[in-house]
């Protein structure tokens, strides 16, 4: 497998330098975007930026679960959750789903780190932690019912694989748009994250193998307003600064 190995900029610059033009490619990137993901399984990090936390610690007041999110945001150990088996992600331009049995549901723009079976970063893509909050916010151990179901993660366009580690100042866009009209749209940037990716990274490394690596979402740091929820027919774009925007309607 390419993409899984320690230097994958290296290797990727040295093959690409002796290819030459391809005049169908721009085509293929345009109609034909699979997600960027193989065997890899898709972990998730949580409450990694304040309006993650605000926005936890609010839907979860009335069950008496806002105390968890209040520590983990300060806690030593990150949130870190399994999210997705490969063949459940969806790429650019698939349909994402809410779930029936959902009231209250949002889509979580988050960058995600591809990570070779070394632990090393090797290069970031765009994900969409598409998440139930009334599910979540009724009691935090159906986290993994609010998170992992049939169309509740997204990814791609691409995979982007710099020479250097991504910068803080990466700027990471929602927009949700409704019967053509925006509804919904927010910025943040990376230096916001409470934690560091390589941090992250060491957690969810630590004591599980990935034979052919692993994607990481790293949080959210957008949250619409509590009257907000997704609804079929809403058009999700994520825009992360150097990789490209994710663009998915609701099923
Ligand atoms: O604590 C629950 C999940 C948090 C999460 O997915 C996020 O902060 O992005
Ligand atoms: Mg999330």
């Amino acid at each position: 497998m390419i993409i899984n190995r320690k230097g994958l900029h290296q290797k990727l610059s040295n093959d690409v330098s002796s290819l030459q033009p391809n005049s169908s490619a721009a085509s293929y990137i345009a109609n034909e975007l699979l997600p960027p993901i193989d065997t890899q399984e898709v972990w998730a990090s949580g409450v990694t930026y304040f309006r993650s936390k605000e926005a936890r610690m609010d839907e979860s007041k009335k069950s008496g679960a806002d105390v968890f999110y209040d520590k983990v945001y300060d806690a030593e150990r990150p949130e870190i959750f399994f999210k997705s088996t490969p063949y459940r992600v969806l790429g650019h331009g698939d349909k994402i789903r809410i779930r029936k049995d959902s009231t209250w549901n949002v889509p979580e723009p988050e960058l995600t780190l591809f990570i070779s079976s070394e632990a090393t970063i090797e290069g970031y893509t765009i994900g969409d932690d598409v998440s139930s909050r009334s599910i979540e916010g009724e009691n935090p151990l159906y986290l993994p019912q609010a998170k992992s179901y049939d169309g509740s993660a997204a990814m791609g366009p691409c995979i982007y694989i710099p020479a250097q580690p991504i910068s803080p100042d990466t700027g990471i866009h929602l927009t949700i748009s409704r019967g053509g009209k925006e509804v919904f749209n927010g910025s943040a940037t990376l230096s916001q994250m409470k934690r560091s990716l390589t941090e992250l990274t060491s957690w969810l490394t630590r004591e599980s193998s990935f034979k052919q690596g692993v994607f990481l979402m790293t949080g959210t740091c957008l949250v619409p307003g509590d009257g907000f929820t997704l609804q079929q027919g809403d058009v999700v774009s994520i825009a992360i600064d150097k990789i490209g925007v994710l663009t998915n309607s609701v099923a």
